[in-house]
């Protein structure tokens, strides 16, 4: 091959990897200006954002820059806004962070933007999640790069009503209000059962702060009251890790159906015992890395969108053993 066609592939190969990079893959920074980016999770210890870590720091890789990974113990905004206060006071040059209340987070995330930091929420979003349009207190997020959360309420809904074959009293396992993911998720799940399952009956949600042990003494309480209970969405990892558990302790694995949001490792096991029959998997890798990217191209000097959307994999006793969709469980 000679050296004009060996740069050839070489631009192309590389072509595929700098898709929407523009000219962000060129020279990488030299070490005294290397940019920093901060990410703050909803919190440190969920497989969610260990995967979306993982994502980030792959571009942070790729792009040059470096990556701080900075959170609070527990998905709560009292214990994120002094991690976030404490991140600004470092000055990095750009913030991506998963918002643990839609109003709390404002007036703090709004010190970052007064101190010349830009912001772009991963996962959830403050205020609407509609950013960057001059209406409201809250749009001055640069971007908002998360999954679809109203459509995988609704997918839910689907795959929990034909679990139960279309009929019955069903649940959902929620964490708290005022968290814009699982608030959606929520408002999906209830729309399509009442668009489209008449003869299926949402029952009061169930609230447990995040904590498992909650949602599965709580599984365990609405069965108690209804023992025609049919299902029940866990409407994030540990709200469905707790409820199949509530499941399992009731001794109604296969009576009472498990569709559960998220996919850590143990959902494996899960979906092969029959105790959950759906997990809805979000890719917080691809939200890692393109917040990541989306900083980068910012700070570089590129306009970049107002909102990315990533994808889901829905995981069955089907496709569960499938390379290609085991590739999405989350990393510990
Ligand atoms: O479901 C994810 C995330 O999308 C949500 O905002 C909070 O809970 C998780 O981190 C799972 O625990």
């Amino acid at each position: 091959m000679n050296r004009r066609s060996i740069l050839k592939t070489v631009a192309a190969s590389g072509l595929a990897i700098a898709i929407g990079l523009g000219s962000l893959v060129a020279a990488p920074a030299h070490a005294q200006d290397k940019k920093t980016i901060a990410l703050i999770p909803g919190l440190t210890t969920d497989a969610f954002y260990i995967t979306m870590r993982k994502g980030a720091q792959a571009a942070a890789d790729a792009l040059g820059v470096n990556l701080v990974f900075q959170g609070a113990p527990d998905f709560n905004p009292v214990l994120q806004v002094p991690v976030l206060d404490a991140v600004i006071a470092r000055k990095p040059d750009a913030i991506l962070i998963a918002p643990t209340d839609t109003t709390q987070l404002v007036e703090p995330l709004r010190k970052a933007t007064e101190a010349g930091i830009p912001v772009i929420t991963v996962d959830t979003f403050i205020g609407t999640g509609k950013y960057q349009t001059g209406a409201g207190d809250a749009d001055f997020p640069l971007s908002y790069i998360a999954s679809d959360n109203v459509l995988g309420g609704r997918m839910a809904a689907r795959a929990l009503a034909e679990a139960i074959g279309g009929e019955g009293k069903v649940y959902v396992s929620n964490v708290k209000p005022g968290i814009s993911t699982t608030d959606q998720r929520e408002e999906g799940f209830k729309a399509e059962m009442a668009e489209n399952f008449p003869k299926v009956t949402v029952l009061e949600t169930q609230f447990n702060d995040n904590d498992a042990n909650k949602a599965a003494s709580q599984l365990q309480a609405v069965f108690a009251r209804n023992a025609d209970l049919k299902g029940v969405f866990g409407a994030n990892l540990f709200s469905a890790l707790g409820a199949g558990n509530g499941v399992q302790q009731a001794g109604q694995t296969g009576k009472v159906r498990v569709v559960a949001f998220d996919a850590p490792t143990s959902i494996v096991d899960n979906i092969n015992s029959g105790l959950v029959d759906v997990a809805i998997a979000q890719h917080p890798a691809e939200i890692g890395y393109y917040g990541v990217v989306s900083a980068v191209a910012h700070l570089t000097g590129q306009s970049i969108p107002t909102a990315i959307g990533t994808g889901f994999t829905v995981i069955d006793k089907d496709n569960v053993g499938d390379p290609n969709v085991a590739k999405y469980i989350y990393s510990n």
